[in-house]
């Protein structure tokens, strides 16, 4: 009886930290500076779970991806999250949001989802 109960209890121990992991999925950092986001692309499973962390590296940006229903401002000295769960195949596009100087519009990035097999 005992040794049924400390079985049962290592079971759900680790079965409730494969579940937290999985619920946090794993964090790409992405940094936004005048006139570029590094890294400019990503590649992401479909149906995974991941957060992006963005981190302005001088002036406001902002991260949009219209496709993924992105639109994170990102003020200088505060880093934005986002979580992101893909539901489809294919590349999304994304784009600096805030007029940052001459070269905003060079400020592009592109999400590529891949099936998760
Ligand atoms: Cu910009």
């Amino acid at each position: 009886m005992a040794a049924a109960f400390l079985i049962c209890g290592i079971f759900v121990q680790g079965t409730q930290a494969a579940l937290a992991q999985e619920a946090a999925g794993h964090t790409i950092e992405i940094h936004a500076k005048r006139f570029s986001f590094v890294p400019a692309e990503i590649t992401v499973k479909k149906g995974e779970t991941v957060k992006l962390v963005i981190t302005s590296d001088d002036v406001e940006h902002a991260l949009v991806i219209p496709g993924l229903h992105v639109n994170a401002k990102v003020k200088k000295g505060q880093p934005a999250e986002v979580t992101i769960t893909p539901d489809k195949v294919g590349d999304f596009d994304g784009k600096c949001g805030h007029f940052c100087g001459t070269g905003h519009a060079s400020m592009t990035f592109v999400v590529h989802v891949t099936n998760s097999e």
